[in-house]
């Protein structure tokens, strides 16, 4: 039991529920302690001299004395690779097992004894000890596995002949160069960039708001995306268990001394050993993640707008009043959240009538004013409930996760004692979804899944359930070890298959609290309850940006903060970076203050309108990145490193970002700043405020009023935005914006206009920009000069002493 997770309980929950939190603790100890198979006396494993070779499709196998290694290149270049026999399938981030092996990769002898298979992008190098080496076709190294280590219950011991259903434990340890950045393992706070030390894989709910010094979070993934002068590469270790992974960058022996290489180990407390390695540029690694581990969902085009939470609207009325005060201010609003409160006694499924007492009626009313209603759906059923008897009937077991004695298990949430529906039983995820016809009937729009890590308010070290609790992992079998990580992959599973089933015609809007590698196909997430303050709002942006290199390319933060009440500036610090964000929405909990931007005083609801209209004005850009991150797997927020990754200053810089191919944001993220550093790709860069021309690489000191954050279009960029005086209707209005290439050049870029609410792929319109006897001139696909296009950048001047490299 860790007194920090009490103590945070006690203050978080209320002394009520920090009392049930121990007595669950002392239940789930005395449930593991019976539950689980004893760890004996251990004996580690390595895999020894390799023994022979057999050619196998796409590659090979390689016997070692005491394990052996497939190798296998597949159909568009991802590698796969195990140990111990394992396959690629089944598996919760990657659908079918991947694709098929590529005929022509085959495995031949490698210098030094070893052997090598040759793929078009990559070269697979296994050495007569079994390290395994990614090289690029050029022969540099990107990834180096020194051998395995197993750990395993000694023979006659009491854990002996439960293979990995015991967590049969291993360790890879692998070297990269000595140049590389690591990014991704999820959701991170102290990101983007991941510095050295350990990151738990193992979703947790920090129990309080977090800030970057909080680490496990909600989502975290054995995904990491590694950058360095030699190539891009993303590697996926496909095992859902707990584990650690302990990251030391490396440091190059600047000109005498010798690189020390930068290292990565991770220590898996069981699940197969086998992985995904993805080479190339960012661009092209997202696009195979994306392919391997299916294309992300493309919200709604209102889900693409501002959005209001809040944690205790308290009734309808109070809704009514919100929107009110929006519309009564010309302000836009896309969607309103509601929270449990709006539940009868916290129960998911439910509605209290009397403060709630037609919540169709409330969702028609909002949605004649254009604005959607969400609803927070908790996993949690409460004991004794019309829910939890329905789950009791599904299958033969019912729909609840049982201990190894059969037992139902019960926490501690919101409701008082509750069950855990098991979403990796495919009946369970069926009943579930058939749930949501209760929301839709109730008029909501959309969901967000919540406390789905999942949460019990007793901390056994964590607020989560005991470790021996059993699931059907699919007809696999196991336990909370192997299933907790995609416990809320499987709820998201649920509820999309359900909302798309219940209402075929409409993509569903869902996004949820945690998750796993390939939640993206089910939709986006939000970054949980962050700390109210200026590390926050820093936090908030290292999320988006990590979870997007991990294939999750919609997301944001609580706009505000969760708890307590930001300052004027640091709630508009926050507006004005949410709003380049895909999810935009501004959220608090039950005892913070307010987040409506006129609570603010004049000048931030001032401030807070211009930065509504332009998201308003973007929306159509964000329409098309979503498109295009279903198509491409490329994230809507991109670090600023995403096509110059050779650029080693833009690989350590974490306080901008490219939103699409057009974009440069530099969002403010201290107080009392009125200029900020901005560091510039290479090519010209306009300020989208004062028009001024910048050419990258290099860093630049720009204006950064109250009013705006830096905000830089790239020369040549294409963007879809909503005409002048056009309305939000879908589709409606749309046209590119053009920035004028640098002299001598030209540019272009696409615009996606929403094709309705349904699955259709939605038409990538081309545009081409460029200058024509000195004027700038934008044509489509056919060569067509577009007539409506909004040119921009053309009269761009280039402010006195400021060149490539200055400040
Ligand atoms: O449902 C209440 C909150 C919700 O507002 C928030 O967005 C979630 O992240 N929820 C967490 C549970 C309460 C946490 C203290």
């Amino acid at each position: 039991m860790d007194g920090r997770d009490l103590v945070r309980a006690l203050k978080g929950f209320g002394t009520e529920g920090g009392r049930r939190a121990w007595r669950s603790a002392l239940r789930n100890r005395r449930a593991d302690a019976a539950g689980l198979p004893r760890r004996g006396p251990e004996r580690a494993r390595v895999p020894g001299l390799l023994a022979g070779t057999e050619p196998a499709p796409g590659g090979g196998l390689l016997r070692f004395a005491r394990s052996e290694l497939l190798v296998r290149v597949t159909v568009g270049g991802a590698v796969f690779w195990s140990w111990d026999g394992a396959s690629a399938g089944p598996s919760y981030a990657v659908p079918g097992g991947g694709p098929e092996p590529d005929p022509r990769a085959v495995l031949e002898p490698d210098t030094g004894g070893g052997w090598r298979v040759v793929s078009q992008r990559v070269t697979v190098g296994v050495s007569r000890y079994g390290a395994v080496e990614v090289r690029t076709p050029g022969g540099a190294v990107l990834r180096r596995e020194l051998p395995p280590r197993w750990w395993e219950p000694h023979p006659g011991g009491p854990g002996a002949g439960a293979g990995a259903r015991a967590g049969g434990r291993w360790m890879v340890r692998a070297e990269v160069a000595a140049d590389a950045r690591f990014f991704g393992l999820g959701g991170r706070a102290g990101g983007p960039r991941l510095r050295d030390g350990a990151y738990r894989l193992w979703n947790t709910d920090p129990g309080g708001a977090f800030g970057p010094g909080d680490d496990p979070l909600y989502i975290t993934m054995p995904v990491q995306l590694v950058v360095a002068d030699a190539g891009t590469h993303l590697v996926f270790h496909d095992s859902t268990w707990d584990g650690r992974v302990l990251l030391r960058e490396g440091e190059e022996g600047a000109g005498s001394g010798p690189d020390r290489p930068g290292t990565s180990e991770l220590r898996m407390d069981g699940g197969p050993l086998r992985c995904w390695v993805l080479a190339g540029t960012p661009a092209r690694v997202l696009r195979g993640w994306a392919a391997l581990t299916g294309a992300p969902a493309v919200p709604p085009a209102w889900a693409l707008g501002y959005q209001h939470a809040r944690w205790g609207f308290g009734s309808a009325d109070e809704v009514r009043r919100v929107v009110a005060g929006y519309r009564s201010r010309g302000l836009p609003l896309s969607a309103v959240h509601l929270d449990i409160d709006h539940y009868d006694g916290h129960r998911v499924f439910t509605v209290d009538r009397e403060r709630f007492p037609d919540l169709p009626g409330l969702a028609r009313e909002l949605d004649g004013a254009g604005v959607r209603l969400v609803s927070i759906v908790d996993p949690a059923v409460k004991v004794g409930d019309a829910v939890h008897a329905a789950g009791r009937e599904v299958g033969a077991q019912g729909a609840f996760v049982r201990d190894a004695a059969g037992r139902e298990v019960q926490g501690e949430v919101w409701p008082g004692r509750c069950a855990y529906p098991d979403f990796t039983c495919p009946e369970v995820r069926a009943w579930w979804g058939g749930l949501y016809a209760e929301r839709l009937a109730q008029g909501f729009s959309g969901v967000w899944h919540d406390m789905n890590e999942p949460v019990s308010f007793a901390p056994f070290g964590e607020t989560t359930l005991p470790r021996s609790a059993r699931h059907a992992l699919d007809g696999e079998g196991g336990d909370h070890r192997a299933a907790h990580n995609v416990y809320a992959l499987g709820m998201a599973r649920a509820g999309w298959e359900g909302l798309v089933r219940l209402r075929p015609g409409e993509r569903p809007f869902l996004f949820s609290r945690s998750g796993w590698a390939g939640m993206q196909r089910y939709g986006g997430t939000w970054s949980g309850d962050v700390a109210t303050g200026w590390e926050g709002l820093r936090a908030s942006l290292s999320l988006v940006l990590g979870l997007g290199l991990c294939g999750v390319p919609y997301s944001g933060p609580d706009v505000g903060g969760f708890g307590g009440s930001p300052s004027p500036e640091l709630y508009l610090r926050w507006l004005q970076l949410g709003a380049y964000l895909p999810l935009f929405r501004t959220h608090s909990a039950l005892w913070a203050g307010r987040r409506e931007p006129w609570e603010f005083g004049p000048e931030v609801e001032r401030h807070a309108a211009a930065v509504l209209a332009e998201r308003e004005r973007l929306r159509p850009y964000f329409v098309t990145l979503a498109h295009l991150a279903r198509r491409t797997g490329a994230p809507y927020v991109r670090p600023l490193w995403w096509g110059d990754p050779g650029d080693r200053a833009l690989r350590d810089c974490e306080d901008a970002f490219l939103l699409g191919d057009g974009l440069l944001v530099a969002p403010v993220l201290e107080p009392g700043v009125e200029r900020r550093g901005v560091r510039l790709p290479r090519g010209r860069w306009y300020d989208t405020a004062t028009g001024a021309a910048y050419e990258g690489p290099g860093r630049v000191l720009l204006d950064a009023p109250a009013g705006r954050i830096p905000v830089l279009a790239r020369a040549g960029a294409v963007l879809a935005v909503r005409a002048a005086g056009a309305g939000a209707e879908a589709g409606g209005g749309v046209v590119p914006e053009a920035w004028a290439p640098a002299p001598g050049r030209g540019g272009g870029g696409v615009v996606v206009r929403e094709p309705g609410p349904g699955f259709e792929p939605g038409v990538v319109e081309r545009y081409a920009v460029r200058w024509s006897g000195g004027e700038v001139v934008v044509e489509d696909a056919a060569g067509a000069r577009v007539e409506d296009a909004v040119v921009r950048g053309a009269d761009a001047v280039r402010p006195a002493g400021v060149g490539p490299g200055q400040a």
